[in-house]
């Protein structure tokens, strides 16, 4: 059993602040890790004790022991391996038992580590164990196969100082403040609600009569550091927390704000979120149905049972530290007008109730439609109707990608021409010929240069789509996972539309437009995609355009359709 008690300190892994400037000083001269968004969250946890019991990132004994059993080498519950995922080039020269020095982005230095490990991961395994399949649908699994570095280092952490946050300072607490502020208000059980979603009346209503049937005070405990791609941004939400945060009683609930990177690892992560609350002092945890789901896997079904995590949390309750509260799914009952849960109304057959999927609220904001008093609070939807207008306002992406001479080009003008006869948002049109000229002029067609020439277009896209104008794409574009980095890129700030020109590469050879094919043939040109390097073909495109005997018009009209129908267009 490593809990700490809510009476005493949560060990944390900085030193003080004299020594600190020294290590400061002498880790100038340390070869340097800037670290990731994701490793940064983890490292604030690990150095403030929201990890607690990890001293540093997992050495390889401890990530196969938590991999496999879930827990570290020496018996201590851990579900969730941190580690410290690097490039093999940076991993090359190190030698064990050599310091490090981990930076943020911008340089600056936060802590240094270590390295008592490097090894080279089984990712397959890590997938299969710890997310349940190794299906790259799953977030986690998408990060641990095309983001994270191929080798890990481990080793204990020594931290200088916590990364710097511009925003909410006030409501950010580490695990001892949040213990100290308990202590002083008197707060002897706290019940704390984990969400990376905007809150509404439901989550009110059952949040409370959580804290209301513990005989506890309440935590509103949001993720603001990395959730599942594609969920509102931060800042919106705690602009939503805030405004629901008057709606409880006074003096009984409070918020902070976590910046945990979350994996959406269902099960497996409940059980983590229950460790990291109890080290920040909170005595019960709700779980809720599907706690921390990542959604379907590719064949289209859940990841994991509605209940599972539930269920593993109850397997290892007493070792967690911290009491479940099973969350309830809320419904309204229209004659009652209140929420109550939906396997206690007894009369179901005599009573209305009503009831708001997060996927219909989606459609209802994205099409500026009436969003209920019942369902949630005018400030709520006023502040959610403010970063999210209706689709026909918002920026998004068009994405041609095929092969050369498919005819991407031709149609992203005439379907650029449309967007601007039309008005209202600007258009950009990121071609790839005007691409490899302005933003790539010194990259070839290797893999790697394709991929950074496409990761530059999404780049640039995403900026578009995020202040509100229409970017077009039409590069080759011809490997899958990089398309789908750039949709994630972008679907974080608007609609992402893949159009495969789907062309055959015999029709493209024989227009041969431009001669490549000739010169590609005869060997003159290397790695030429169809011809002598691969192209995924798209599986599920938004569209698909098949360019033989249709014209140029009609094929962009059928983007324009398809826009109409996504509701990003009003008319045409
Ligand atoms: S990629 O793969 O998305 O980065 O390619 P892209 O930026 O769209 O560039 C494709 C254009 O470059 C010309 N070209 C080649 N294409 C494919 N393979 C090789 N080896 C190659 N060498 C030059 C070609 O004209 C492509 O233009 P499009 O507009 O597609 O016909």
């Amino acid at each position: 059993m490593t809990t700490v008690s809510n009476l005493e300190p949560i060990p944390e892994l900085y030193v003080s602040n004299d020594s600190a400037q020294k290590l400061k000083v002498a880790a100038g001269d340390l070869i340097s890790w800037d670290l990731t968004p994701r490793q940064i969250c983890d490292l604030e946890l690990l150095m403030n004790g929201g990890f607690y019991p990890l001293k540093g990132f997992l050495s390889e004994g401890d990530y196969d022991s938590v991999v496999e059993t879930m827990r570290l080498k020496d018996g201590s519950l851990w579900p969730m391996p941190i580690t410290l995922d690097v490039s093999e080039k940076f991993a090359e020269g190190l030698e064990p038992g050599q310091d490090i020095a981990l930076r943020d982005q911008e340089g600056v230095i936060l802590a240094t580590m270590t390295v008592t490990d490097k090894w080279v991961p089984n990712k397959a395994k890590e997938a299969e164990m710890v997310f349940g399949a190794d299906d790259s649908a799953h977030p986690a699994v998408n990060y641990l196969h095309n983001h994270a570095g191929k080798v890990y280092l481990g080793g204990p952490v020594t931290g200088i100082q916590p990364p710097v946050h511009y925003d909410f300072r006030a409501r950010r607490d580490t695990p001892n403040e949040l213990r100290a502020y308990f202590r002083k208000l008197g707060w002897r059980k706290v019940v704390a609600f984990q969400t990376r979603n905007p809150l509404h009346r439901a989550h009110q209503e059952l949040t409370f009569r959580a804290a209301r049937e513990s005989q506890a005070n309440l935590l509103i405990h949001p993720v603001v550091g990395l959730t599942k791609p594609g969920d509102v941004d931060h800042f919106t939400r705690v602009r939503c927390y805030e405004a629901v945060l008057d709606k409880y009683p006074q003096s009984t609930t409070t918020m902070s704000l976590l910046n945990l990177a979350m994996r959406m690892a269902g099960p497996r992560e409940a059980v983590w979120h229950g460790l990291i609350r109890a080290n920040h002092g909170c005595t019960h945890f709700i779980v809720g149905r599907d706690h921390a789901g990542p959604g379907k896997n590719s064949q289209g079904e859940d990841f994991y049972g509605p209940y599972d995590a539930q269920d593993l949390f109850t397997k290892y309750k007493d070792e967690i530290g911290i009491e479940m509260v099973p969350f309830k799914h809320m419904v309204y009952v229209q004659e009652r007008a209140q929420y109550e849960p939906n396997d206690e109304i007894a009369d179901k057959d005599d009573v209305t109730i009503l009831n708001i999927s997060g996927t219909e609220l989606r459609r209802r904001l994205a099409e500026g439609l009436e969003i209920p008093d019942w369902f949630s609070f005018p400030e709520v939807v006023a502040e959610l109707r403010r970063t999210r207008p209706p689709r026909s306002q918002q920026g998004f992406t068009v994405f041609f990608t095929g092969f050369s001479g498919s005819g991407k080009s031709t149609i992203a003008n005439a379907l650029m021409v449309k967007l601007m006869e039309m008005g209202g948002r600007p258009v950009t049109l990121l071609d790839g010929d005007i691409v490899r000229k302005n933003l790539s002029s010194e990259l070839g067609f290797s893999k790697e240069h394709r991929d950074l020439n496409i990761r530059r277009i999404g780049y640039v896209a995403s900026e578009i789509t995020k202040n509100g104008g229409i970017a077009i794409c039409a590069p080759i574009a011809p490997y899958a996972t990089t398309r789908r980095a750039v949709r994630e890129d972008i679907e974080a700030f608007g609609a992402f539309i893949e159009v495969h020109v789907a062309t055959p590469i015999e029709e493209c050879e024989r227009r041969d437009r431009k001669g490549l094919y000739k010169l590609a043939r005869e060997g003159k040109i290397k790695e030429f995609t169809g011809i002598s390097d691969p192209y995924d073909v798209p599986e599920n495109p938004e569209l698909r355009i098949e360019t033989e005997g249709t014209d140029v018009d009609n094929c962009a009209h059928q983007v324009i359709l398809k826009l109409e129908s996504m509701g990003l267009i009003s008319g045409s």
